[in-house]
């Protein structure tokens, strides 16, 4: 008897899960499936799974195509489960591909192509709670997503949009996707929301034109760099009851959220500075470094540590300055020290493409204060500090390989509960960063090294 294994979450069983177990069952005589433990799935990155353990359990039974199912509950039980159920083959999808190879040592590995666009009209109803994403861009970012989306339950990329067909066809080949479009209008009619990863001065029009149509937008940083677009957009989305989110990873992440809740406690008394750099070394004809594509320091790297002031010291600066160095002959800033004056506190955000500092954050109170080393828009590592150092803590929090499924995963929870909107990144907190990305692009107070 040839005995087959497969693993996964099964989390709203949809009809990418139930293609994935007939082929596999179809490849010998008996399936054995594997179902994450909800601890297991937290210790892997997974994030959203909406269905309990049972229920899941439930969905692989309910499919009549598994023979026996197992509960996986930690890293490595692959290898264990293979030689206790004398294991001939184990099969995942494609979306895996490379990662078990590992596993070759102990039976065969097959992967099965991946199901593209398992959430259409018709399984609608059935899936309920799936949703169907598509992307503008095709860029770099835009392949570090989709890797990300795989780790975020009930949503499933369905397809791209952008104006090269060449690039469109290989990117859908490449992460299999469902479709690609260069109509806009016939791209959004597919999905119920859009992630706009293009160049920064397509974003407006972009989400304004998905907003307008009814659907969800998260988009990149910077969204727009002036506020009056910002606030445009925000009040279009409250108009269509849809959701709006500045792609800001590190506001999502689980480390820089405690680390905003400890900060604001008091346990460092009263916040009096704030200290916050970020520097990417990049040469060449590259966007970053493309004045015609809105390119800088500011633009590509303030929204970072102007999200840690505007949390902490909210977004009703009384005066501010630039001092800046640029490289005059492409017109844009290689480095740039931004500063902030509140009623009671100061803030500096740093931020290079030509300069190189170290990547770290310091909040100053009156009590102590909090040190994050580099990269602190990673946060996963910080520590309160005191004059009496025995009293100092250090706190730890993973943060999942590039963070992106933080913002993707409270995208689709806000959808799904209705509320539309989070306390993690606000529409005043993202105008408040427009609006010094605009101050300074306009040149006002920008002093030039
Ligand atoms: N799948 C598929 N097509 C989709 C979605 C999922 O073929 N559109 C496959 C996945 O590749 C996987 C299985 O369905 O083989 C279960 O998917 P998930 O529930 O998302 O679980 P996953 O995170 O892939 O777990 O130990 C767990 C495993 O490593 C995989």
């Amino acid at each position: 008897m040839k005995k087959v294994i497969t693993y996964g979450t099964f989390d709203l069983f949809h009809e990418g899960h139930r293609r994935l177990l007939q082929r596999a069952k179809k490849l010998g005589d008996y399936l054995v499936v594997g179902v994450t433990t909800d601890n297991y799935d937290e210790s892997r990155g997974k994030l959203n799974v909406q269905q309990s353990l049972m229920e899941r359990i439930k969905n692989v039974k309910d499919s009549g195509l598994a023979d026996q199912i197992i509960i996986e509950e930690y890293e490595g039980q692959k290898i264990n489960d293979i030689q206790k159920y004398n294991i001939d083959i184990f099969a995942i999808g494609s979306d895996w591909i490379g990662k078990f190879d590992y596993i070759k040592e102990y039976c065969e590995v097959i992967y099965l192509e991946r199901t593209k666009g398992i959430s259409s009209t018709q399984l609608r109803a059935v899936n309920n709670g799936m949703l169907k994403l598509g992307i503008v861009g095709y860029g770099r970012i835009a392949n570090r997503f989709i890797r990300e989306s795989k780790y975020v339950s009930g949503v499933n990329v369905e397809g791209v949009y952008g104006p090269n067909l060449n690039s469109l066809k290989k990117f859908v080949n490449k992460h299999e996707l469902a479709f690609y479009e260069t109509n806009y209008d016939i791209f959004l009619e597919q999905i119920d929301a859009v992630y706009i990863a293009s160049p920064h001065l397509t974003h407006y029009e972009y989400s304004n034109k998905a907003l307008e149509k009814g659907k969800h937008v998260l988009c990149e940083k910077p969204m727009v760099l002036k506020m009056d677009q910002v606030e445009k957009l925000y009040s279009k989305a409250k108009n269509k009851g849809v959701v709006l989110l500045e792609a800001i990873k590190t506001a999502y992440s689980p480390g820089f959220i405690r680390l905003i809740s400890l900060a604001k406690s008091g346990l460092i008394g009263d916040i009096k500075n704030i200290d916050a750099t970020f520097t990417k070394l990049v040469k060449g004809d590259i966007r970053e470094l493309d004045a015609l594509a809105a390119g800088g320091s500011v633009t590509e790297l303030a929204s970072y540590p102007l999200l840690v002031i505007v949390k902490l010291l909210g977004s009703q600066f009384e005066d501010y300055n630039f001092y800046s160095y640029y490289d005059d002959e492409k017109n844009v800033d290689l480095f740039t020290k931004i500063n902030l004056k509140y009623k009671d506190a100061i803030a500096t955000a740093k931020v290079g493409l030509g300069v190189k500092s170290e990547g770290d954050l310091i909040i100053s109170g009156t009590k102590g204060y909090i040190y994050v080393p580099s990269p602190w828009w990673k946060t996963e590592y910080f520590e309160v500090r005191f004059e009496d150092f025995s009293n100092n803590k250090k706190q730890y929090h993973k943060f999942e390989g590039d963070g992106l499924r933080y913002e993707l995963a409270e995208f689709v929870s806000i959808i799904n509960s209705k509320n539309l909107q989070t306390y993690k990144l606000t529409s005043t907190e993202s105008c408040m960063i427009a609006k010094v990305i605009e101050n300074f692009r306009s040149g006002i107070n920008v002093i030039k090294i």
